[in-house]
């Protein structure tokens, strides 16, 4: 005892000794608080009465404010008015409904238990945005059409702002940049983890979003505070100048301004998301982001913008209804891409029978990701860094890749400049050298004679045996039986590949040539658009199609949606 209180002091004195910085701290770095007592523990006040589920009501959005002196009426040192009862209980009978309750409109045990369950902030005034066109992923199930459950008269502020969450007027988006910063503010750390463990429990919510839409979001912890577009904090009761005032242990566990902060109510007991007890810090901001981004509740199964607090799944990730909500605000996520391929692999099934399995994979400059076609979306956790997932090829910017398929080969090559390299399915990863002992990668020349490089993109035909490689307006047929270019070739893409409109084609430079397993079709894709080919099963349907021809352009993201960058600081998460 003694010792620790003797280096108690001796920290207390260097902390005393040590410059004091001309503004408040900007940073954490990593501030030692095990030194720092804690404050006792506050209880949140139950609602128990219909006097405190007036409040709570009007509070949330339900029914408006209590008649009384506006503003002060919240305070606990105001008049106790009592509630209008019509009024209380027709905003009880909504709060039930969407609650699964039986709409009695009386304060009955589980009324009142669903009021003090830990909820967000964030009044539940707003209708859902409608829900946006496209069809859903094949195999999941359909979500169930939002209803319009809340039509409360607008309640006037009882305390100062409310948080909330205006829908952007007229489409605009809540946030015109597209790349936005945070930062857990320094007097705003929590007390319960460690600040590191914070920022990256953080730094993973934003990645989360930045998953399913257009934005990214950047830590920035040098930038003057108000140059930061939404910046975190912990507090207990009144907390870091916020109008509102924390409740203590229990009910409401943060809340956050639309366009800007979020606070969290440091009395409650935030976990990491590898807990299974307490409140998982990873939920609560997911949730809240979405609010600063512009999303309102929802009490739809399964989505993030629940107000109530649903205990940590095993797994815990963004749901179709909360992608499509957001890009609704945003739009979805469009980009080119280097490569994308389908990477064939056998496995042998429960009953040893061997299948032929696919993945399908989109590359863009350092980093790709798997697309998982049954979902219809990109797997969750994506992208990540090409180093990572392959290994011994070129980190970043792959020309092209090809997997060459006979009945006696079956070789997977990566290009990129005029070098390309051999990759091996067993050991996940590139050869270093062929049969004779000649290293990879080679020179594209000497492997494939006749072809040039850089190449633009290239693929396999199957049916044909044949490796098309793309440079620039010209297309070479490469006959892998024979090792070399055929007769007739190079030929213009126009030629080989013709437009059903003529002038609907990409010309040249095509960023990825693309045979899809799952579609059972060829892709020409360029900037963020891309071309069907023809295929025989269309020419059976349609005899006048032309053979190899190009149906009118597309967007990529109508087709495969939700591969989205991420900030590069957050490629490693
Ligand atoms: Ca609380
Ligand atoms: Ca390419
Ligand atoms: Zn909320
Ligand atoms: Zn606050």
């Amino acid at each position: 005892m003694l010792a620790a209180s003797v280096v108690r002091r001796a920290l207390l004195l260097c902390w005393l000794a040590a410059p004091r910085p001309a503004r408040p701290e900007p940073l954490f770095h990593s501030r030692d608080r095990s030194d720092l007592e804690p404050a006792p523990l506050r209880r949140a006040q139950p609602i128990a009465d219909p006097v405190a589920a007036q409040r709570f009501l009007s509070k949330y959005g339900w029914a408006a404010a209590p008649p009384g002196p506006g503003p002060r009426a919240a305070s606990p040192h105001a008049p106790r008015v009592g509630p209008r009862a019509p009024a209380l209980a027709e905003a009880v009978r909504r709060f039930q409904k969407v609650n699964a309750l039986p709409a009695s409109g009386r304060l009955d045990a589980a009324t009142l238990a669903a009021m003090n369950r830990p909820r967000c902030g964030v009044p539940d005034t707003r209708p859902l945005p409608p829900p946006a066109p496209g069809p859903p992923p094949s195999r999941l199930p359909r979500p169930a059409r939002p209803k319009r459950f809340l039509r409360p008269p607008p309640p006037p502020p009882p305390g100062g702002p409310q948080p909330e969450v205006a829908a952007p007027r007229g489409g605009t988006r809540a946030f015109a940049k597209r790349t936005l910063s945070w930062r857990l503010l320094g007097e705003g750390a929590s007390g319960q983890l460690a600040v590191d463990e914070q920022r990256h429990i953080l730094r993973l919510a934003f990645r989360m979003w930045s998953e399913v839409m257009p934005l990214d979001f950047r830590e920035d912890l040098a930038a003057p505070g108000a140059a930061v577009d939404i910046k975190l904090g912990f507090g207990r009761g009144r907390h870091l100048g916020c109008p509102r005032v924390f409740d203590g242990s229990g009910q409401e566990f943060a809340h956050a301004w639309r366009l800007g902060d979020i606070h969290f109510d440091d009395d409650e007991h935030f976990t990491p998301p590898t807990s299974d007890t307490g409140i998982s810090l990873l939920k609560v901001a997911v949730h809240e982001i979405g609010h600063v981004l512009g999303l309102p509740h929802t009490y739809r199964t399964g989505s993030i913008m629940q107000p109530n607090y649903i205990p940590q799944e095993p797994v815990f990730e963004l749901d179709w209804s909360d992608r499509k909500a957001v890009q609704k605000l945003y739009g979805s996520c469009e980009g080119s891409f280097d490569t994308a391929f389908d990477w064939i692999r056998k496995e042998r099934n429960q009953h040893g029978a061997v299948m032929m399995r696919f993945s399908t994979y989109f590359f863009r400059n350092s980093w790709y990701w798997l697309y998982e076609n049954r979902n219809n979306r990109t797997r969750y956790g994506d992208p990540i860094q090409i180093l990572r997932g392959w290994h011994g090829i070129p980190t970043q910017n792959i020309d092209a890749f090809v997997h060459l398929w006979t009945w006696r080969r079956d070789e997977r090559y990566f290009f990129k400049g005029n070098q390309y390299w051999r990759y091996d399915s067993d050991k996940d990863q590139a050869y270093t050298e062929d049969e004779q002992g000649r290293s990879y990668p080679k020179l594209i020349s000497e492997g494939f004679p006749g072809i040039p490089s850089p190449l633009d993109t290239a693929f396999y035909d199957r049916r044909k045996q044949l490796i098309y490689f793309f440079k620039e307006s010209l297309v070479f047929a490469f006959d892998v039986n024979r090792n070399q270019v055929l007769d007739s070739y190079p030929m213009k893409i126009t030629e080989v590949f013709p437009g059903i409109e003529p002038e609907n084609h990409p010309f040249r430079n095509i960023d990825s040539a693309y045979y899809s397993y799952a579609h059972n079709a060829i892709f020409f894709f360029k900037g963020n658009a891309y071309w069907k080919v023809v295929s025989d099963r269309d020419r059976q349907q349609h005899s006048w199609l032309p053979s190899n021809g190009l149906f009118p352009k597309q967007s990529i993201s109508e087709r495969w949606f939700d591969i989205c960058d991420v900030h590069t600081s957050t490629l490693n998460m």
